[in-house]
């Protein structure tokens, strides 16, 4: 069982950007800015946003978090974003989901800009990354296939199994994985004998935010397991992912921990995105 350590390959991945980054602010006079913008207090969504100010304080991006009460109306954060929009210093823009339930987060997640989308939520994102065609691909999907290429592992002609279908990470990240030649099955709640298609998985992509919900028998011998999940074990309190660790891993050829895996991995990717929209934007 190999370790794929996500918080390792962002620390590389920081510091090769910082050097990046340096270079840019010397070419095209400023640092590239991500403006962060988190409503409400949701104790998950605090630990994430400052995980991601303090990325973008490592690799030299500007960032700008606005926190808003949860009582912020639909409007105003339409406002907002409309003017992080029209400001040409702003180079990405992130709200943080979920969003309190009084605002429909779609309407909100298509007022961005789409070439301010750092997360590559806008429809005309996930529109260009189903078409093929040039697009800000979203964090934890691209972070996911950068960990399995950094193990090497081979994704060509395998058999991935995604648990889940979500639009932030469980449709993308299959379409990913197709991208790259792998046959996929996306399973989820209503998939009959599920431990069965788990185990014919050559890569098992787990994000259904359930803790331990994967067991050893639905990992096939020799398979590579990534959990994109970030739960509260209801037993012992700690961080937990959507695999039972424990279990899973002595089967495994390669693993991804919680914490310190597929987490640090979205959010370096988060670093990229903004990169590439400010670049976009200085070399026109
Ligand atoms: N708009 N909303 C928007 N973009 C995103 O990309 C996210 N996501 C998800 C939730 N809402 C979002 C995140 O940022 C999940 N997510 C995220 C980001 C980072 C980490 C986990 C989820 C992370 O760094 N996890 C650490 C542990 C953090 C802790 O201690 O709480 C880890 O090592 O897994």
């Amino acid at each position: 069982m190999e370790l794929i350590s996500g918080k390792a390959l962002s620390a590389a991945r920081k510091a090769e950007m910082a050097k990046e980054v340096e270079q840019y602010k010397a070419q095209y006079g400023r640092a590239p800015q991500l403006t962060v913008v988190l409503v409400g207090e949701d104790p998950g969504s605090v630990s994430y946003v400052t995980g991601k100010a303090k990325a973008a304080a490592e690799v030299g991006i500007d960032n700008v978090t606005l926190r808003k009460p949860a009582e912020t109306t639909e409007a105003e954060l339409l406002a907002l974003i409309d003017s992080l929009n029209n400001d040409d210093t702003v180079d990405g823009i992130l709200v943080q989901l979920p969003l309190p339930k009084h605002m429909d987060s779609d309407k909100v997640i298509a007022a961005i800009r789409h070439d301010k989308d750092v997360d590559g939520f806008h429809p005309a994102n996930v529109a260009n990354l189903w078409l093929k065609q040039p697009c800000v691909l979203p964090c934890t999907p691209k972070g996911i296939i950068q960990m399995l290429k950094s193990a090497n592992i081979e994704i060509s002609g395998k058999r991935a199994v995604v648990i889940g279908r979500s639009t932030i990470v469980g449709l993308p990240v299959s379409k990913l994985l197709l991208d790259e030649n792998a046959t996929v099955t996306i399973a989820h709640s209503r998939t009959k004998d599920l431990a069965a298609v788990c185990r014919e998985a050559d890569i098992l992509v787990v994000a259904i935010g359930r803790p331990k919900f994967v067991t050893a028998d639905m990992v096939k011998p020799g398979a590579a397991v990534i959990d994109v999940g970030v739960n509260r074990d209801p037993e012992t309190g700690k961080l937990c992912g959507d695999v039972d660790f424990e279990a899973c891993a002595p089967l495994s050829s390669h693993i991804t921990p919680v914490p310190g895996g597929v987490g640090p991995m979205t959010i370096t990717c988060l670093m990229e995105n903004t990169l590439e929209c400010y670049l976009r934007k200085m070399k026109g």
